[in-house]
């Protein structure tokens, strides 16, 4: 027993040292509050009633007296904060950053230097245009804001899942963000680019042409939160201890699970079927053990190198392709916590490109630049003066200054002062030598409202962007620029978006939209069509693994158990999930008796929420499911969206009766024995594009 009880000691001992610490969950921990066992006021006062009112009889009016009953409408009154002017839409996490090794050679930044250190992070993902309570799959730009709490203070990488913006220059922010929002006169539409403001802008704008060709790619679409890249966008700088400066891209690139998108037919019915898909994604995904995982990379460019490119880098409508300038992954940031509070943590944390640390500093983009003014004014207006306080936003080194009071003031600052310098306080707190200090480069120039002539050419790299295109992916984009401009109005502006930019981009494009909106092509493209591709832009590639993915399976009383059980643990031991449907709900009987627990029936498990379909195959489960309408249509719609489909045994009339070509190379499978490996490969690869869909009716 005894040698038991020591046993058990030295395993936990052992075990808590790969437990990760995490020092801001830590903190957080000192702020949570458990929901207790009694009802009391704000004060501490228990509450012996909190069903009915003070009123003068039980029939009679409320008192004003009521104080428990006014203290807790008042404060349900004043529960809004205003939600973001863009990016409202979000959904966060904690984990870690850690490094694979020591990058002091190119950073002084700490949480670069000690591969056996990990950071704690918060990230907030968002789309920008849809108010707070929007569906979490328009097609949009995604918001990718990274909180690291690192020992030398805050550290925002405030970046999005694309690595080019709309616009050149800040003060255009808000134009482009008025066009896209609801239109002022009625409000709509909501979180859509689909109107006539937004294009009417964008035509009107050239800079904008090649993020709109990455927003119209079905990037704009991302299958799951942990299938994105993400991007720091603007060329920052690193430097290291001796004060040598190097210019630098932030990426991040999904660990296995590649880049994965919906297609837009698919994202729509989502939107319907549940706004909250990225949100229970994210949220299965920590809960079943698969936290989201990226390599954290840095594009380097020397100081002398940046005459190599035929653009300026402080364009942030420009990327620099991969395959100039390979990307060094220099660690990995790993989601694995949900909040345990939306509001206080999600809602309430504030970013900031302007929050740095040492070794890492800005350039001279100009829209950079006038980020590094709004987002600590929006903050002011928004979470209130004191954000730095509130527990998600505070550095888990300790903030200390001369900043005093203000509304929601939390320190309570002892002493006399609060200035600097003083003698009264031993001149505390003071600077220090190790203290952040901005690079020193040598600015010079004439006072001007103008833009730089270096920023001019706005076709060439969106035509890069089309060249590295596969087929299928050309083909999206043509019908979502299609499809966006089919829902504008004006025929100037419909006519504009192909004559003053899809043509100077691509002539096949041009004529693909033309074809499918009945726009007249009236213009020619104003320059000799750029030849370059950058094959890494395409989306076109197999992922390492299916974790997470998840996978719905049918089955009705009579299944074949031994089927459904190897199935299942094909798709488990690869960690990804099952979802088990039925035409009803409770559970299924097998042919030999067992009972199996049906996860969702039919028509709460629409199609579209899964990466694939499976029907069991069993005498008579295949004919309940084979005369089931919606069974029909999921297998369809699947086989339509491009997704794995799988009607196995004597399932395999379903996909006969509903003219799918049975094609493993396609990724439809009938057979039982080719189940197994072949089908894992094909969730990698996710979609299959060339399949002929015209006769599919979904
Ligand atoms: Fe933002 N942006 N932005 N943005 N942005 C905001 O700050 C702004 C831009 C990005 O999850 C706001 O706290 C200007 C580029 C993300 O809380 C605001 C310009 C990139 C988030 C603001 C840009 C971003 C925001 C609104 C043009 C990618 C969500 C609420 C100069 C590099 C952060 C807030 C979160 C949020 C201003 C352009 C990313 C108003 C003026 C480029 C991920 O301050």
């Amino acid at each position: 027993m005894k040698i038991y009880f020591v046993l058990c000691i030295l395993i936990s001992l052992f075990l808590s040292t790969f437990v990760a610490a995490n020092e801001k969950l830590d903190q957080l921990k000192t702020f949570t509050q458990d929901q207790g066992d009694w009802l009391t006021t704000n004060q501490g006062l228990l509450v012996s009633d909190d069903n009915n009112q003070l009123k003068a009889g039980p029939r009679g009016p409320s008192l004003l007296e009521d104080f428990h009953f006014r203290e807790k409408m008042t404060h349900f009154d004043h529960e809004r904060i205003p939600e973001r002017i863009v990016h409202a839409r979000g959904v966060g996490a904690h984990g870690y950053f850690q490094p694979y090794e020591d990058f002091s050679e190119y950073t002084k930044a700490a949480l670069f230097k000690d591969p056996s250190k990990k950071t704690p992070v918060f990230v907030r993902f968002s789309t920008v245009a849809g108010s707070r309570g929007s569906t979490d799959i328009p097609r949009d730009v995604r918001g990718f804001a990274i909180k690291f709490y690192t020992e030398e203070g805050i550290w925002d990488m405030v970046g999005n899942n694309i690595p080019i913006f709309f616009i050149q220059d800040a003060v255009k922010f808000p134009d482009l963000i008025h066009s896209v929002k609801p239109e002022p006169h009625n409000e709509v539409p909501q979180a859509q680019s689909a109107h006539d403001t937004f294009w009417d802008f964008a035509s009107l704008t050239p800079e904008t042409t090649h993020m709109l060709m990455w927003v119209m790619s079905d990037r704009g679409i991302p299958r799951s939160l942990s299938t994105m890249e993400g991007f720091g966008i603007h060329t920052f700088r690193l430097i290291n201890a001796s004060g040598k400066s190097r210019f630098v891209k932030f990426h991040l690139k999904p660990i296995e699970k590649g880049v994965h998108s919906f297609v837009w037919n698919e994202a729509l019915k989502v939107s319907g079927q549940d706004p909250d898909f990225h949100r229970r994604d994210i949220e299965a995904l920590i809960e079943s053990g698969n936290p989201l995982e990226w390599n954290v990379g840095f594009q380097i460019i020397e100081e002398d190198q940046v005459s190599k490119f035929d653009f300026d880098i402080l364009d942030a409508t420009k990327l620099i392709p991969e395959e100039d300038f390979p990307i060094k992954f220099v660690g990995k940031l790993v989601l694995d916590k949900m909040p345990d509070n939306y509001f206080a943590e999600t809602e309430q944390v504030a970013f900031h490109p302007g929050h740095v640390v040492p070794g890492i500093d800005f350039t001279n983009d100009p829209l950079l630049q006038g980020r590094l003014h709004s987002y600590i004014d929006t903050q002011i207006s928004r979470v209130g003066i004191n954000f730095a306080e509130i527990p998600i936003n505070q550095p888990i080194n300790k903030a200390r200054n001369n900043q005093r009071d203000g509304r929601g003031r939390m320190h309570i600052n002892k002493g006399k002062v609060s200035y600097f310098p003083n003698s009264l306080g031993n001149n505390k707190p003071s600077p220090s030598a190790q203290g952040y200090v901005s690079h020193h480069e040598r600015i010079e120039g004439w006072k001007v409202r103008e833009r730089s002539a270096s920023f001019a050419d706005h076709f060439s790299q969106a035509t890069m962007f089309w060249n590295s295109m596969a087929d299928w992916e050309k083909k999206h984009i043509i019908d979502a620029f299609s499809f966006e401009l089919n829902m504008v109005q004006d025929q100037g502006v419909r006519s504009a978006v192909v004559n003053n930019l899809l043509i100077n981009v691509n002539e096949t494009l041009a004529q693909g939209v033309s074809l499918k909106t009945g726009i007249e092509i009236t213009a020619k493209r104003s320059s000799v069509a750029y030849k370059k591709a950058s094959p890494s832009l395409s989306m076109d590639k197999k992922s390492q693994s299916i974790k997470g993915r998840k996978v719905a399976v049918l089955v009705a009383d009579g299944f074949d158990f031994a089927e459904y059980g190897n199935v299942s643990k094909t798709i488990t031991d690869q960690k990804a999930s099952v979802v088990v449907i039925s035409n009803k709900a409770g559970f299924v009987v097998a042919a030999g008796g067992q009972k199996v627990k049906i996860d969702k029936p039919l028509e709460n498990a629409p199609s579209v929420l899964f990466d694939a379909w499976v029907v069991i195959g069993g005498e008579a489960s295949s004919k309940t499911l084979g005369s089931s309408g919606l069974a029909n249509h999921g297998l369809k719609e699947t086989f339509m969206h491009g997704k794995p489909v799988a009607a196995l045994g004597t399932s395999s009339k379903l996909l006969y009766q509903n003219n799918i070509p049975v094609d493993i190379n396609q990724g439809v499978f009938s057979k039982y024995l080719e189940f197994g490996a072949l089908f894992v490969e094909a969730l990698k690869r996710h979609k299959y594009f060339n399949r002929s869909i015209e006769s599919i009716d979904a």
